[in-house]
Formats: C-alpha cells, structure tokens, sequence
C-alpha cells in the first residue's frame, strides 16, 4: 500500500481548518498512520523545501512554513501520492479543481494551505524526515470496503 506525506500549513491551522482538512482525506478513504503538530525549524524547513532553494520565493516559503504550528500527517491507501494530490488541487488556489481543499478554501499560492508529496521517492524522503522510519500501518475494519 502506497504512502504519502501530507502537512497542513499554518494558515490553514490558524484559519481552523484542520478538522476540515483531514475529514476531506478520511472521507476519501486514505488511513492516516501517523500524526503530529509541529513548530517547524528554520533547519526542518530549508531540508523539507531543499529543491527549492535556488527559486525567488524560497524566502518567503521559509517564512511562511515556520510562521505558526502545522499538522504533519503520513496517509496510507491505493495511489496515496496521487490521490493527495488531487484532493488538494493544484500549486495555484486560482487554478484548482472547484472541490479540491486549495480551490475551496484559498485564492493565492503563497497560502495554499496543504502539502502533499509529488512522487514516491519524495514520499520515501519527506516521511523519514518528519517521522523517521518505522511507522506501523493499523488494520481499519472497513478497509475491505474501500479497498478491493
Ligand atoms: P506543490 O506544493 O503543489 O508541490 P511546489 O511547486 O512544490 O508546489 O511549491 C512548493 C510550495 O511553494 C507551494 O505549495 C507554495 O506554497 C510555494 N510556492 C510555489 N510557487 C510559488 C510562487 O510562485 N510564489 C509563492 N509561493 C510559491
Ligand atoms: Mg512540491
């Protein structure tokens, strides 16, 4: 089963949308199977976004991702990166998909108020960052309802 690394940022935290957030990958159908608030360091930060150190808003992304607490979250499921992906929308609010979390609830890139990773080697890299290695999936008893 794929895994995914998913973080609610702090607009999102401080707007209160963080049990809508959630809700909207738990309706899905992705198993969360690890979570935490976290105050991020400037050195989380700039490991986290590493890829993006050479673009212009890479000062402003740092500031904004350390500005206030985020939930951090692992997701578990059938095509999880994927499927996270398309439950938060595109980079851009402007240009989500009316229902994605970016289109419902934001309107400019530098407050999209989600993370999700874009690939498995991202995904791989991101979870171990955050959580480390060893976390344990769980057997929800209606994964044979969502799951074939
Ligand atoms: P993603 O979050 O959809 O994967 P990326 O291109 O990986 O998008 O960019 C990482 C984050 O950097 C975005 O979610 C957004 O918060 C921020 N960002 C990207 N491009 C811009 C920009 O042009 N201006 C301001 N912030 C940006
Ligand atoms: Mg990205």
């Amino acid at each position: 089963m794929e895994r995914t690394f998913v973080m609610i940022k702090p607009d999102a935290v401080q707007r209160g949308l963080v049990g809508e957030i959630i809700q909207r990958f738990e309706r899905r159908g992705l198993k969360i199977v690890a979570m935490k608030l976290v105050h991020v360091s400037r050195e989380l930060a700039e490991k986290h976004y590493e890829v993006h150190k050479e673009r212009p808003f890479y000062p402003g992304l740092i500031a904004y991702i350390t500005s206030g607490p985020v939930v951090a979250m692992v997701l578990e499921g059938t095509h999880a990166i994927q499927a996270a992906r398309n439950t938060m929308g595109a980079t851009n609010p402007v240009d989500a998909a009316p229902g994605s979390i970016r289109a419902d609830f934001g309107l400019e890139i530098g407050r999209n108020l989600v993370h999700g990773s874009d690939g498995p080697e991202t995904a791989a890299f991101e979870i171990g960052l955050w959580f480390g290695d060893e976390i344990p999936s769980w057997d929800r008893d209606v994964d044979r309802w969502i799951f074939e």
